[in-house]
């Protein structure tokens, strides 16, 4: 081997073998920013958790002081040979299952088995052996005048409710609705809450021995959870920090993009309080598939108890810090975006 073709070799593998680990810092760039949070999230959760009965309201963290439910085996969360959708927990949902149940599969299957019959039939009645002068036929009125109109009125009868529907999931959310912004991060969630001047905490996938030992399913279960009350429209403002997410809950017929720079928007109402869970449906990277939601879903009175812990106020009462001139919505206005704007008040008081 002359030199020349060895300083090709060494250069070509050189190359390679510094490509192959900017690949593998490509994906892990990321992480390597994030890494630290995840597992001091970790090691903080159980604390949080345990002190949730105990009398640590004083803690400047917004876990504590409130004690999460305990799930329902079977309700907001898979099951073991489960095949069907999980049972629905909002008016949207429970339309969309009796659609898919009563009409899209009904259909389908009565489409399929037709089919199938008549290939059946064809293939038997009509081959060479038993028929052998094919008839020349080449139309039929009656016939093409069926095959065209009965597909359609199909297709008019899937349409109607499949409009309905559509209309009713992208209804905007009405004026007394809760705003909750989720924003997904690689790999957990935030949850903020505007309307209340609650600011972005934190949701980290639970440990599965974690989880287990509380009664909650493993790699489903988050350190805290995404509170919700029941029977007050939600207006989700759905997303996304780094890459691409997605934030599903499937009990609540709810799955949302969460895409960096675009706030996508999803309004439901929950029937029933429980704890339902859901995960990232968006292939996002090393650890999309530990990124789980918690839903806590409690009655309005108890979801009012969660906000004051969190330092929050309800729409309609004025905040401890906020100016007694200050209207309840500007109130809440100014508290949520007093981090963000801590000058603010100077600012109005001089011009
Ligand atoms: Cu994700």
């Amino acid at each position: 081997m002359n030199r020349r073709t060895y300083g090709f070799m060494m250069a070509m593998a050189l190359g390679l073998s510094a490509l192959a680990p900017s690949v593998a810092m490509a994906q892990e760039a990321a992480p390597a920013a994030q890494a630290p949070a995840v597992p001091a999230v970790a090691e903080a959760a159980p604390v949080a958790a345990d002190n949730a009965t105990a009398d640590n309201a004083a803690a400047a963290t917004p876990a504590p002081a409130f004690e999460y439910a305990k799930p329902v085996p079977g309700v907001g969360q898979p099951q073991s040979g489960e095949i069907d959708f999980q049972e629905q927990f909002t008016s949207t949902g429970n339309y969309a299952y009796w659609m898919h149940s009563y009409i899209l599969l009904p259909v389908i299957t009565f489409i399929s088995l037709l089919v199938l019959a008549l290939l059946l039939w064809v293939i038997v009645r009509y081959r060479r052996g038993a028929n052998p002068v094919a008839s020349r036929t080449s139309h039929n009125t009656a016939i093409e005048v069926a095959w065209t109109l009965i597909p359609v009125l199909i297709l008019i009868g899937v349409a109607i409710p499949s409009i309905d529907l559509l209309a009713k999931q992208f209804k905007p959310a009405p004026k007394d609705a809760l705003t909750v912004k989720v924003t997904g991060y690689q790999w957990y969630w935030g949850y903020e809450y505007p309307d209340n001047g609650i600011g972005e905490y934190v949701s980290n996938m639970l440990p599965p021995e974690k989880a287990i030992e509380r009664g909650e399913p493993a790699l489903l279960a988050a350190d805290n959870r995404l509170v919700l009350p029941v029977g007050v429209p939600i207006k989700l403002i759905v997303t996304g920090s780094d890459v691409i997410h997605s934030f599903s809950v499937p009990a609540f017929w709810v799955k949302e993009d969460a895409v960096p720079g675009r706030l996508n928007e999803k309004t439901f109402t929950i029937s029933k309080p429980g704890v339902y869970y859901g995960q990232c449906s968006e292939l996002c990277g090393a650890r999309h598939g530990f990124m789980p939601i918690a839903v806590e879903a409690v009655t309005p009175e108890r979801f009012a108890q969660w906000v004051k812990l969190q330092g929050g106020t309800m729409p309609g009462e004025t905040s401890a810090e906020a100016e007694p001139a200050a209207a309840a919505a500007p109130a809440a206005a100014s508290a949520a975006t007093s981090n963000a704007a801590a000058p603010a008040p100077a600012v109005a008081t001089t011009s």
